[in-house]
């Protein structure tokens, strides 16, 4: 811990967190421990011996939880080197104004865009609540149509995934949309969850592969699905048994997120009745849902934004990707006999703030938990049923070796 009366001066503390975030580029509250040397040259000065750069990088390896360093560890490893550096105290030149550490942030920050980001979404739910919609709606493009330009989207009949590279301001997302069939209309629907629950598992098993290869890349493809829509019929009663026994068997692997489906078919009332139902179904049958709350790797500010989220949820959503026009304004849209509802206009539907969960706020939360959550479990018993199987193998080979 760093000596409580060595206290920061509020230049100094603006410098190191300014030095943290824009390591920091996905703003996910920890940065590699492997630039931590670096950061520290370019904040304490590059008269820093080798054995001083050691101690500093030994110092955030033992904090470093999985090769990553929480913001109040940097602080408090910067806090401790200043305090022992002779040298320190002997720079002329203001922290809050010292030269260099900018390039360190554009090399980061270069590096990031360059990679680009991934994201990748499911769309689960019944038969005909407008998933394959939706996912055109949520990016603004035409992603779930196939070949050609047809009036309608066709029936979904097989889990299929699109990949998008998008560009906004210079900053690239490969985003991948999976596309599953709807379920309902089969006389039978038992295991209809039996695709889906494997094309997740598949993207594990991929990922582990690639993991464990004697030469894995550098950079894994990350094809795991980050976030699983589950869309919600809009009956204004309560969840079906099938939801719930769907959502129970999803929950277990993937980040789930419920949404009300086409809900311009619910009056306002009917929609927050709905929604609360909806949630007495979902706490009483003990279902996981996206954003978790308890969680112990967040901070109270975390915990409040998540908490409001999961007070608005299940989202309330309408989907479209026809756009009209309003007051000369091109929006998208659904037009009806009786009125049009603007998709992403926050008075008619949720519909935004879904989107800016998905996409602005909690996107790189979504990737996270699922790499430390859910893809951890998947590994966890592969690798004990590996591990067994090894064992297995080798008792029959020595009783074979003893009769020999
Ligand atoms: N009223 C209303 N209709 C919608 C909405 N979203 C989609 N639709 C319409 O619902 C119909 C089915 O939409 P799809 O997106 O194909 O539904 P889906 O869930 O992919 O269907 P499957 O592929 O069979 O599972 C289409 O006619 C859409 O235009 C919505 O929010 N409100
Ligand atoms: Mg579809």
């Amino acid at each position: 811990m760093a000596d409580k009366r060595f206290m920061l001066t509020g230049a100094q503390r603006e410098a190191l967190s300014k030095v943290f975030k824009f390591a920091d580029v996905e703003e996910t509250g920890y940065v590699d421990v492997a630039t931590i040397s670096t950061l520290a040259v370019q904040l304490l000065g590059a008269q820093l011996s080798d054995n001083e750069k050691q101690s500093i990088t030994n110092k955030a390896e033992s904090k470093a939880e999985k090769g990553l360093l929480s913001y109040q560890s940097f602080i408090d490893i910067m806090m401790e080197a200043m305090q022992s550096m002779t040298h320190w105290g002997k720079l002329t030149t203001p922290l809050d104004g010292y030269v260099g550490f900018d390039t360190v942030q554009e090399q980061i920050r270069k590096k990031s865009l360059k990679r680009g980001f991934e994201f990748n979404l499911m769309v689960v739910g019944a038969t005909g609540l407008g998933k394959s919609t939706m996912v055109n709606t949520l990016f603004k493009s035409k992603i779930s149509r196939t070949t050609g330009v047809p009036s309608v989207i066709p029936k979904t009949v097989e889990v299929k995934s699109v990949s998008h590279v998008i560009e906004e301001k210079g900053v690239r997302l490969k985003l991948t949309l999976t596309d599953t069939p709807g379920f309902g209309d089969q006389i039978n629907n038992d295991k209809c969850w039996d695709p889906i629950l494997e094309y997740i598992n598949d993207q594990y098993k991929k990922y582990l592969q690639e993991e464990t290869n004697i030469n894995r890349k550098a950079r894994i493809p990350d094809t795991r699905v980050h976030c699983c829509l589950y869309f919600v019929a809009p009956t204004g009663h309560r969840m079906k048994p099938i939801d719930i026994e769907f959502m129970k068997r999803l929950d277990k692997c993937v980040n789930i997120v419920p949404v009300i489906a086409k809900a311009d078919n619910l009056t306002l009332e009917e929609r927050e009745a709905f929604r609360r139902r909806i949630r007495e179904d979902i706490e009483a049958n003990k279902i996981h849902i996206y954003p978790m709350v308890k969680r112990d790797d967040l901070d109270e500010e975390e915990i409040r934004a998540n908490s409001r989220i999961r007070e608005a949820l299940p989202f309330a959503v309408v989907g479209s990707d026809r756009f009209v026009t309003v007051s000369g304004k091109s929006v998208l849209g659904r037009k009806t006999k009786w009125g049009l509802i603007e998709v992403e206009n926050k008075n008619h539907c949720e519909f935004s703030q879904l989107r800016d969960m998905l996409i602005r706020t909690h996107m790189q939360d979504l990737k996270e938990v699922t790499n430390t959550i859910h893809y951890e479990s998947f590994r966890k018993v592969q690798l004990t049923e590996q591990q067994k199987n090894r064992i297995d193998l080798s008792d029959i080979s020595d009783t074979q070796e003893s009769k020999i």
